[in-house]
Parts: C-alpha cells; structure tokens; sequence
C-alpha cells in the first residue's frame, strides 16, 4: 500500500489496470458451516472462504459454553505432506458484544483441499477439531464504470504533464534568464513532447499487454468443476437415469477415478422440477464404468428438471455439478434403497415464509423459526419439528443414511445449493480424512457405517428424537426452498420450506420475480 501512494510506477500500473477494464475484487462465496466437538467444547464453525487464491478466509467459532479462555485457527492443507507440518497457529479475537464467539483471518495460498484446526484453550483442556475448506479461485470481476473513467482522466493527466514537461525542458533548459525563444527552440520543444507523447503511449501499450497477459493467467486458475452429462435411458426397465463426468482441465492433478463414498454412496443426485420446484429426487446413482454413473428412475412427470451431484474425491476436495435434463413421463420404478422423492406446492403459488408441512404419512413438520425473512450473516440453527398427528412430538426420528436428517437448501434461480446435515456443510467425507489425521483410526472391527456417522455427525444415541437441526447461515440474498428428508417408519418423508433470505417481502413471488 505504501508504494501504492508513493511511486508513480504504480499510479501507471493502476493505469494500466484501468485500460484492460479488468481487475480481481472479491465475490461472493455461500459459506461453510460445521458444529462439532473438540474434546468437551461444542464448536460452531463458520468458514467464509476467499474468492481469489491466494486470499483470506474468514472464520469465526461460537463456543456453547463458556469456559473457553481462547481459540487459536491454523489452515494446512486436507492431505499429503503438508498436513502433518503445522505453521503457528493464529489466536482469535474475542468478540466485544459475546464472549462465546471468536473471529480470524487466514490466507489460504493455494487452490484445493484445505481444514482449518481450530483449538480451544480452556479450563477442561486443550482440544482440537478439523474443518475442511475448499479454496477455489471462482471469480474475477470487472472494473466499474466511474472507476475506469476516474481511471482514464489520470492517464490523460499523467501522460500530457511528462510530453509538457519534457518540451518545457528541451525549449528553455538552456537559455538564459530574460533570453527570447527562437524558432529552434519551439520546434525542439515539440519534438520532445511528441517523443515522449510517444514513448508513453508505448509504455502504456506493453503495460497494458503485460496486464491483459496477467488477467488471462488468472482465468486460467479460475474453479471449473467438473462438467456432468445428463441422459434419459427409456429402454432400460421403466427409465434410467445415465449419468457421465468430464473432466474440462483445471488441475492437472484432478482425477475421475478417485472418488469416495461420502455418507455411504460415491454419488448424490438432487434432481429438482424447473421452474416450479415442485418435485425433488434424492437418489444414489452407481457406479457403471469410468466416469459413469446410473440409476432407475422413480415414476416422474415430463418437466424440466434440474439435476446437482455431489462427489468427493480422495483428496477430499468436494465437487457440486450441475446440469439439465429433459424428460419424458417416466413410468419409473418405486424408489430403493436410500433413495426418496417428496412434492411440494409450485414457488408461483407459495408463501416465501412457509412454517409447516403435512408430510406424505399424514404427520407433519414443523420449522422452528422467527418471524420475518431470515438474516444474512447470522448462522445459527434451522431447526425442525416433526409432530404426530395429535400435534404432538413424534419422536420416532431415525437415521437415514447414519444421520437425523438431510436438507437440500436452494436458491430459487438455482445458483446457490448446499447440501447439509446436523453437523453442517461440510461434507461428511472431507470431514473424515481432516479427522483422521487428528484422532486414532478405530480399531478393526469397531462398528462402522451408520453407528459410525450417528456417533461421529451430530445423530444421536437413545430414545429416538423428534427434532432435527441443521448448522447454516443464508449468506447471500433471495429466495430459497428447504428440502428437508427424514426418516420414520423406514420411510423418508420430505418436507418443503419457502424463505426469503434478506430483504423484506413475505407476499408469494411470482416465477418471474424470484429471487
Ligand atoms: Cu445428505
């Protein structure tokens, strides 16, 4: 910064900047949110990560007690070499208005899989617990209008003072005082002026090459998850569903072959009716070949639908990829397995600020919440309901897929999806391989799959609840729908939420209006 306002090389370099109309500013990034245990201390962790790579993540922890004296934050990357080899770990600033909570920054230096340990010092110990980060470069932004033409009057400014100054000194450099410009004079004083006219408007053309070359470097680094190819196979039994990965070239070190079950399956798929959203699918397609996944079809509506898979690599880099699917009716079979469908009323027909649902059973569901659309920046718990139908707690929850409960979280124009459970938005897989290298593996033959997740993601052990909650915070405006899954009976039941997220309408919003 300081050179920035001292030197006149970076005054053109900011010049320069304002002449490719490009330049890298922060964008936004849904944030990530995990709850856990470090030793005896609840944790709730937000991570915003950073746009651009190398840049600074913000985290912030809420302890539920309050014994805990201080909360130091380290970022290391998820795995290989550099996850054994701790830097010095940064204490976080207590926050003034609530001792519970604690605020750092962190640069993050390279694209990928990254945790962030978060160590709280208090009266029952020093305990730690791994969040896992993705960093992905995913933006640049262009400059502002009134910036570039601010921009572009210094330029204008800058590049006529040196022409007048360099005539100024050719003309009169050498006369004596009260000594008459001749001609020659004059015409040495504009040849230098137009030289060096010339030799900036070529300085300013190489800089703003070197910048355009920079800018493109950049774009070269930006996130591109992986592209997804959606197909409809009617002839195999009553529709299937094909699914295909590719990988576009971002990391070299990105594979196809790698990926990793996450809670159980190597592959979640939301597929959501567009633009109504009025029917949603949570399958599990398998494994077929390289790349390729499929699964059958439950009986589905012709529509247009909109398909997220969720896939973790070994590395523990988490990927969301989306695509869209055209479909016929689908005879469909009834949905297996850990698969579930739900419908809900079309968005042109909703409230944005729905608090019940009657789930397909006859129950229903109820959303624990304030009046009004919902704060941005203010993570905390979405809390859920299930009542029997006298309208009390059912509590007859079990866990599906090991966890309470699933919820799908979309923006209404589709551009945000998060996928969270009791313990967050992390994903349960990433979450594994950043505890791993903290706690001792379990020994062989300790029980594994959904004893494993109920005992480790925030499920539960005893009698069966009748609540679920999920860790989130709405981090950028709109509007949303909640699919929430959870299982009675061994049947999934969906529940279908509206909200807005900011602002302040709370009337039903036409398709065209949303978000
Ligand atoms: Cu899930």
């Amino acid at each position: 910064m300081r050179v920035w306002c001292s030197s006149g090389s970076a005054l053109l370099s900011l010049l320069l900047m304002g002449l490719s109309g490009v330049a890298l500013a922060h964008s936004e990034v849904q944030d990530l949110f995990h709850e856990g245990l470090a030793g005896p201390y609840r944790l709730f962790v937000t991570v915003r990560p950073p746009a651009v790579i190398p840049g600074i993540a913000e985290v912030r922890v809420r302890t539920e007690h309050d014994d805990v004296d201080m909360v130091e934050v380290v970022p290391l990357p998820l795995e290989g070499a550099g996850s054994h080899l701790t830097p010095a770990a940064d204490v976080a600033t207590r926050s003034e208005r609530d001792s519970q909570s604690f605020q750092a920054s962190l640069w993050l230096m390279t694209p990928g899989a990254w945790q962030v340990r978060v160590t709280a010092h208090g009266k029952r110990g020093s305990h730690t617990l791994a969040v896992p980060v993705r960093a992905l470069p995913t933006r640049t932004e262009a400059m502002s209008t009134p910036f570039s033409a601010l921009l572009l009057g210094l330029l204008v400014l800058l590049w006529m003072g040196a022409a007048s100054v360099a005539r100024a000194a050719a003309r009169e450099a050498r006369l004596a005082p009260g000594e008459k410009l001749s001609l020659r004079d004059r015409r040495r004083g504009n040849w230098a002026f137009a030289a060096t006219a010339l030799c900036m408007g070529l300085l300013v053309w190489v800089g703003g090459r070197w910048w355009r070359e920079e800018a493109k470097g950049y774009e070269a680094i930006l996130y591109q998850p992986l592209k997804l190819a959606a197909d409809y196979l009617p002839k195999v039994g009553e529709g299937t569903l094909a699914l295909r990965l590719e990988d576009p070239g971002w990391l070299p070190s990105r594979r196809l072959d790698d990926l990793v079950p996450d809670h159980e399956h190597l592959m979640h798929v939301f597929i959501v009716r567009v633009p109504e959203m009025d029917r949603v699918y949570h399958l599990h397609p398998e494994k077929v070949g390289p790349a390729r996944f499929e699964r059958p079809l439950p009986p589905m509506p012709a529509g247009r639908y909109q398909v997220w898979a969720e896939v973790v690599h070994a590395t523990g880099m988490t990927e969301t990829l989306r695509t869209e699917l055209l479909l016929p009716d689908v005879p469909g079979e009834p949905a297996r397995g850990d698969d579930a469908l739900g419908t809900a009323a079309p968005l042109s027909q909703s409230s944005t600020d729905s608090r019940t649902f009657t789930l397909e059973d006859g129950a229903r569901m109820v959303w624990l919440r304030d009046e009004g659309p919902l704060s941005l920046d203010a993570p905390g718990h979405l809390r859920f309901r299930v009542e029997n139908a006298e309208g009390h707690p059912a509590g007859d929850l079990e866990p599906y897929m090991g966890m309470l409960g699933h919820a799908a979280i979309v923006r209404t124009d589709r551009e945000v999806f998060a996928h969270v459970h009791p313990s967050g938005s992390v994903s349960m897989a990433a979450l594994d391989i950043a505890r791993a290298a903290l706690e001792p593996r379990p020994a062989d033959g300790a029980p594994e799959g959904e004893m494993k997740h109920a005992g480790c993601h925030g499920a539960v052990t005893g009698p069966m609840p009748s609540d679920v909650s999920f860790p989130f915070g709405f981090s950028l405006p709109g509007r949303y729908r909640l699919f929430i899954q959870v299982k009675r009976h061994g049947t999934v039941q969906t529940a279908v939420f509206d909200a807005r997220a900011g602002g302040r309408s709370l009337t039903p919003v036409s398709e065209g209006k949303v978000p």
